[in-house]
């Protein structure tokens, strides 16, 4: 097994390594992209602090001040290198149709001709790092194992942060356990005696490809985030999505929380929103003041796996094991345990840089009088409001372990998962959407989350601020034909009620509402505990809600308001139905509906006549 896959070039198997498999894979993919050296990671805290060291020698990280921030560091990215690329993203399956109007799609046999030139040679001079990682609970038969090659120190250590990684794989692994493998090139090889830079990435070739047929995950040329950091968006949803979608359980974009009532009573609740729309913020929440007794704990901030249970309910886990969040506008007012989560142990990317060696973003607080950018140049409060010159980028992340996060539920590794209360499904809407509905059935709750739309935001590329149609949350993450999807989440139903499995309540809720004055009109954050908390009630029977043509929102006298000075108006003015808007609102999901029409369940164009009837009326 250890002999040379080309000249100089050892595989160097350890010999805890024993998946045949594995190690095939792992020469065929070290002859074609010809790396200096392959080293297996073992996810050891010294193997960390090594590359950590590396890199900062190599200029790609800061250490910052460890009386400030111990044991962290700071990354800037190339400035082309800041996010996902949707555009770059493909979905591979063998049909065109299997991968739907919403997802690229190339045919696999045409898109490994394109990458394989590409990847012939794309690690020289540097090392290729195998690194094994478990998605979900180690051993849990919820959970997946992935083994990502990668030519980039930096993707080793945000994965240990961000999975389940290290030698303790291998030994669930076996000899002949099943694996999906995922190779990651930042596509800029080094000639001989060539310099590298502090971020390597490829300026003019990104490809992000899914095989979902093979279950294989190729990515060239860049180095940031989900573009890297595989298991994540990559194989956690795309490929997740197509297992699920094969063996009857769900992929989801969703966090995942617990939440107690002072007589200890617990109810876990999964919500999806389009990325950077506040999902941390939600998983972290604080009760406010009048919550006495009551708590919320966090199982995952980004996404959900979820299986039904011989015990008749559907049990979710976190597959990941850290947070990859956005920084600016994260503070100790809108998210306190984050900010406890970021005291040590972060890997920050593109924030800015202060004079004392620690880190700001916009939106943390009292802004340093001068500060280096995430681009490496000065910036002073009167810069930015001269040129509006942003000391971080508005993507700028932080990847820290969920270990560090106060709030952490005591399940959260738990390999059983927790069983799911209700789902949430939410958007960024500044108008049309109410604060709170529940769906009155399975299928209208399936409408509300087929049709979600959200205004964007610096995560996806493109305008900001426009309204995109945004499934379930799950538009870039999708695997498959997003209408096949909507039939899988609809089949589901009738799947669990013939095994006698209860159907979670399903919500929507629109934290965004802005007043006439542009300015958000509901306060968010910790007091959306109240909206939870009604959703808890409505769980119990303990509350009726009102009835209106999309579904059933709060009465203001249902709602605590204790502590808050929110009056009936305000109420009124982010729960009213709008006819107008109600009108343009439908006739996007009708636009929706046509652009899926393919395969778009008949379902789902009944419930939108039947909701033009009732807003006729
Ligand atoms: O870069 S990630 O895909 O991990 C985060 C996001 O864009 O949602
Ligand atoms: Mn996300």
């Amino acid at each position: 097994m250890n002999a040379p896959v080309m000249q100089g070039l050892e595989l160097n198997v350890p010999d805890y390594v024993k998946n045949a498999r594995l190690i095939a894979w792992v020469a065929d993919m070290a002859a074609l992209c010809k790396p200096a050296r392959i080293e297996w990671s073992d996810g050891s805290e010294a193997e960390y602090n090594r590359l950590c060291d590396l890199m900062v020698q190599a200029g790609t990280l800061k250490k910052l001040n460890p009386a400030k921030r111990p044991n962290s560091y700071l990354a800037w990215s190339d400035p082309s290198d800041v996010a996902r690329v949707e555009d770059r993203t493909f979905i591979c399956s063998e049909k065109q149709e299997d991968a739907g109007p919403t997802n690229n799609w190339m045919a696999p046999a045409e898109m490994r001709a394109t990458l394989n030139p590409l990847f012939d040679g794309c690690m020289r001079g540097r090392t290729m790092y195998v690194i094994p990682f478990s998605m979900g609970p180690l051993g849990s038969h919820i959970a997946h194992i992935g083994v990502e090659l990668s030519d980039s120190p930096y993707v080793v250590v945000n994965m240990k942060h961000m999975t389940r990684m290290g030698r303790a794989v291998y030994d669930v692994l076996g000899v002949d356990g099943e694996f999906v493998p995922c190779v990651h090139t930042v596509g800029a090889p080094l000639a001989d005696g060539q310099a590298d830079v502090a971020w390597p990435c490829n300026p003019t070739t990104k490809y992000i490809v899914h095989y979902p047929e093979t279950r294989e995950i190729w990515s060239y040329g860049s180095g940031y985030g989900g573009n890297a950091l595989l298991g994540k968006k990559c194989l956690a949803l795309r490929i997740a999505s197509t297992m699920g979608r094969d063996q009857g359980w769900l992929a989801e974009h969703m966090l995942i929380l617990g939440v107690t009532s002072p007589e200890g009573k617990k109810y876990h609740v999964a919500a999806a929103f389009p990325s950077a729309c506040g999902k941390t913020n939600f998983a972290m929440l604080i009760p406010p003041a009048a919550f006495k007794g009551w708590s919320v704990t966090t199982i995952g901030d980004d996404i959900a796996w979820i299986k039904p249970h011989a015990d008749g309910k559907l049990y979710a886990i976190n597959p990941e094991a850290g947070y990859f969040g956005v920084a600016p506008g994260t503070n100790t007012l809108t998210n306190p345990n984050c900010m406890n989560s970021l005291d040590k142990d972060v890997i920050f990317t593109n924030v800015a840089l202060t004079d004392d060696g620690d880190v700001w973003w916009e939106g943390m607080g009292d802004a340093p009088a001068h500060a280096i950018d995430w681009q490496g140049k000065d910036w002073t409060p009167a810069l930015a409001k001269e040129t509006g010159a942003k000391a971080a980028h508005p993507n700028a992340r932080f990847t820290v372990s969920a270990i560090n996060n106060p709030a952490l539920d005591t399940a959260w590794d738990d390999p059983a998962g927790v069983p799911i209360d209700a789902f949430i499904f939410g958007g960024r809407r500044s108008n049309t959407v109410p604060l709170a509905t529940e769906a009155r059935t399975w299928m209208e709750g399936v409408y509300m989350a087929a049709t979600m739309g959200s205004e964007t935001t610096a995560a996806a590329f493109g305008a900001q601020g426009v309204v995109r149609r945004d499934p379930f949350a799950m538009l870039p993450f999708c695997g498959y034909h997003m209408s096949d999807y909507f039939q899988h989440w609809l089949d589901m139903e009738h799947k669990l009620e013939a095994t006698g499995h209860t159907l979670p309540k399903i919500f929507c809720v629109n934290w965004f509402r802005k007043g006439e004055d542009g300015k958000f009109v509901w306060p968010g954050y910790g007091e959306n505990m109240r909206v939870l908390k009604w959703m808890i009630d409505r769980l119990e029977g303990k509350v009726q809600g009102e009835d209106h043509a999309f579904g059933i929102s709060p009465a203001y006298d249902e709602i605590n308001w204790e502590g808050l000075d929110f009056s009936r108006a305000q109420f009124e003015s982010v729960t009213d139905m709008n006819p107008e808007h109600w009108k343009a609102e439908l006739g996007m999901h009708a636009e929706l509906f046509e652009k899926l029409a393919h395969h778009l369940p008949q379902a789902l164009n009944g419930t939108l006549s039947q909701l033009e009837q009732r807003f006729a009326a």
